[in-house]
């Protein structure tokens, strides 16, 4: 463990920690940031009075509306001057939201990452690979920091150009490497094309996050590198990678950085809380955030969480895998879908490659899902011979997802290697309605 003491700490000690600096948080941001004390003096929240954890349903929730209202730094509670680095979303809907980090807010974080790398099972003198991209996006300069903490040699990858990433694992032989799933898929999927097999590289864990995936997906990459891969989340409003990670000796949940973040997970229809173990929208407080700290932030995901220690020895709670975001539910034919439950299906078919691409369009009044996926080269090789063979498939990937979802949909068989790959984050649904 990086922090023994803070990684295994009793709960009631944990507690007692959070609550402190939560009363000290409502403080000042009551002070600091207008944005939230309108919403308290709306509330009849007094600040001075408030007592911490047990009082914490009273607070208001930050959406990310509240953010894109407030573009650009509406919500940061320091001093621009003291204000070091900044960060923004992609922002496909009109402005990007953008957070900002003082320079304790990067030591905080970047202690974080260290944490997150050895949970994940990186070891000192390690060299690790990191292909998640730099710039706006988190996750490149995240890791990396949190890589330098740890003293290991870091190779500032980056995202995309993937031959010249098989020829810089080949020759630098890293033990770890981070970055999407989908992108140290594709990776992996160059290498062999190359002639090198990922199996045989130095590569012994990799750090996967940022966009959902799922156990299968898992599955797939621990194969194709011969590797243990581990779930890392986060998200930029509240910091970036880091707020949770997988532990490679369990892999049954991700820990949370509790000792920097508060979590709940509510009912997102009815915002009130819901029991251990049931899925709901994970919702956050920073406890130690200095330029943008947020209040009960709804991140739109959704997840369960798990309050027993891990048999790994950590006491901080768990949070099952993101099962997907309350706005990538597709509603289809009244069906609630998510494009993980596609995932799914389309991993545990043989003869099915891990790309595929979701489409949803009008088809009279009626919306049409057809999943696009790609056939392993070797079905592709064996259906050229026999045409009846991809029919079947087709069917049998049919009754898969009519099983999961009671849904029909089309079914497109693509040649390997035809659909788009991605860099970064992966785009697997096109809705054209
Ligand atoms: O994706 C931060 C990050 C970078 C996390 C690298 C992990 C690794 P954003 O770009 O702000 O930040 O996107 C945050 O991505 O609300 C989730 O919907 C999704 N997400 C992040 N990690 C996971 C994960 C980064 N492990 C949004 N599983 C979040 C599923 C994830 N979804």
């Amino acid at each position: 463990m990086y922090q023994p003491s803070i990684e295994t700490m009793g709960r009631e000690e944990l507690i007692r920690l959070q609550s402190k600096s939560l009363k000290k948080l409502v403080e000042n941001v009551y002070h600091t940031v207008p944005f939230y004390r309108e919403k308290f003096e709306e509330l009849k929240i007094d600040p001075a009075s408030f007592r911490g954890i047990e009082e914490l349903e009273k607070l208001p929730f930050t959406t990310k509306s509240d953010l894109r209202e407030n573009y650009p730094f509406g919500l940061f509670a320091a001093e621009m001057e003291e204000v070091v680095r900044l960060h923004a979303s992609s922002g496909t809907k009109g402005k990007p939201t953008v957070v900002g980090y003082t320079q304790r807010d990067l030591e905080h974080w970047s202690t974080i990452c260290a944490r997150a790398i050895i949970t994940a099972g990186g070891r000192i003198g390690d060299r690790f690979h990191n292909g998640y991209g730099y710039g706006l996006f988190t996750g490149g300069l995240g890791m990396h920091y949190g890589s330098e903490r740890l003293g290991l040699t870091t190779i500032p990858a980056s995202s995309g150009n993937r031959m010249r990433q098989a020829m810089l694992i080949d020759d630098f032989k890293p033990r770890g490497i981070a970055g999407t799933p989908s992108f140290v898929l594709c990776l992996g999927e160059t290498m062999i094309k190359l002639g090198k097999d990922p199996r045989k590289s130095s590569v012994e864990y990799g750090i996967f996050g940022a966009e959902p995936w799922t156990e299968e997906m898992r599955q797939e990459l621990e194969e194709m590198w011969g590797i243990h891969a581990v779930d890392i989340y986060g998200l930029s409003e509240v910091m970036g990678p880091g707020v949770a990670v997988e532990c490679w000796q369990a892999k049954e949940g991700l820990h949370l950085a509790e000792d920097h973040f508060l979590v709940e997970i509510i009912d997102p229809q009815t915002l009130k809380p819901v029991p251990d173990g049931q899925i709901g929208e994970l919702v956050f407080t920073t406890l130690t955030k200095e330029a943008m700290p947020v209040i009960r932030y709804r991140t739109g995901d959704l997840a369960s969480i798990n309050r027993e220690p891990c048999r790994c020895g950590r006491t901080h709670a768990r949070m099952s895998r993101v099962k997907g975001r309350i706005d990538d539910m597709l509603i289809i034919r009244g069906v609630n879908v998510f494009p993980s439950e596609v995932e799914i299906c389309v991993l545990s078919q043989e003869g099915l490659s891990p790309h595929y691409q979701i489409i949803v369009e009008k088809d009279g009044a009626l919306d049409k899902m057809t999943v696009e996926v790609e056939m392993t080269p070797e079905f592709a090789q064996q259906a050229q011979k026999d045409s009846q063979k991809k029919i079947e498939l087709r069917r049998k990937l049919a009754e898969r997802i009519y099983s999961m979802l009671g849904l029909n949909c089309d079914i497109r068989l693509c040649a390997p290697l035809s659909l788009p790959r991605s860099e970064g984050k992966a785009v697997r649904v096109v809705d054209l309605r």
